[in-house]
């Protein structure tokens, strides 16, 4: 099971599990380097639970207040770095940057991180609705192309209950940068050459196969179309990995090579392709990364 599933699991049982509620108000107060401490104001019923009424983050320097963020409902968390550090310089600017990850509470959804360097004020220099995946793990921070700054993975739930159940969606990857004064969707990072071909056409092969199986017992792409979790039939739904593999080589830059990818896992025999792919097209771009996509895969849409 992906990770960030299983901890989605983990907040559900959380909550399904939870006691009486009690009144839980809570203050965190974390000291980082150079005089700074990351107050988190936490104010509500049952803190390990997630259901927190309001959650406020004040960023003191020698006692000073030098920045206060309000996220409203749910809990904010100061991320803690793969070096087990709260504060680290991931823009090689030679300041401190911190990321306070907030979880809104709920079954799974929903996420968002803000991103702080620490110089001689606080200087807010990322701001990301991350949705249903953006939780930030530590090994999520990491300096890819080894120049000095670090990167932010997180994955893009632009799929999340498109034409499958929760636990079934597709989720591609997207990189952060920092780049002017900012953190931004990076497509010079997020481009990659797919190496494992064989790979990618046994599942393309895979595919063809289960597609053929849908074409005899009767699938109707409007029916795919329309598709309801709870009402649909299992023969108008087409496998998630169809479109999973493609949203992966897109997010990757590989244009042609998910094309291809489509046209061999779709069986010649199954009506529906087209308006398949214009479906596909019409979802990835309702995605807040729809801009770094599109630049990833110019001639694609
Ligand atoms: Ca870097």
């Amino acid at each position: 099971m992906h990770p960030y599933l299983r901890l989605s699991s983990l907040v559900l049982g959380a909550i399904l599990l939870c006691p009486a509620l009690a009144r839980a108000d809570e203050t965190q107060k974390q000291p980082l380097a150079n005089g700074w401490v990351v107050e988190i104001k936490t104010q509500g019923e049952e803190l390990d639970c997630f259901v927190c009424d309001s959650s406020r983050v004040t960023l003191l320097k020698n006692g000073k207040q030098m920045a206060r963020q309000d996220f409203g409902e749910g809990k904010v968390e100061l991320v803690r770095f793969a070096d087990g550090k709260y504060s680290k310089d991931l823009t090689a600017t030679g300041v401190d940057s911190i990321i306070l990850s907030h979880f809104s509470g709920g079954a799974h959804c929903c996420f968002d991180f803000s991103i702080y360097t620490l110089g001689k004020t606080a200087q807010k220099i990322a701001d990301v609705d991350a949705a249903d995946f953006g939780d930030i793990f530590p090994q999520d921070v990491i300096d890819l192309d080894n120049n000095g700054t670090f990167e932010i993975q997180v994955l893009d739930d632009v799929f999340t209950y498109w034409k499958v159940s929760f636990a079934e969606s597709p989720a591609p990857l997207v990189v952060w940068e920092y780049q002017n004064g900012r953190y931004r969707p990076s497509a010079k990072l997020m481009k990659k050459a797919w190496t494992d071909k064989k790979a990618l056409w046994q599942q393309a092969a895979e595919l063809n196969a289960a597609l053929k199986v849908l074409q005899t017992k009767g699938f109707d792409i409007q029916q795919w179309r329309t598709f309801d979790l709870i009402s649909s039939d299992d023969k108008h739904t087409l496998p998630p990995a169809l479109w999973e593999v493609m949203a992966d080589l897109l997010y990757a830059g590989n244009t042609e090579l998910a094309v291809a990818f489509l046209d061999k896992a779709w069986y010649q025999g199954l009506k529906g392709k087209s308006l398949f792919l214009k479906e596909f097209k019409k979802q990835l771009l309702s995605s807040q990364y729809s801009g770094v996509v599109k630049k990833l895969n110019p001639g694609f849409f």
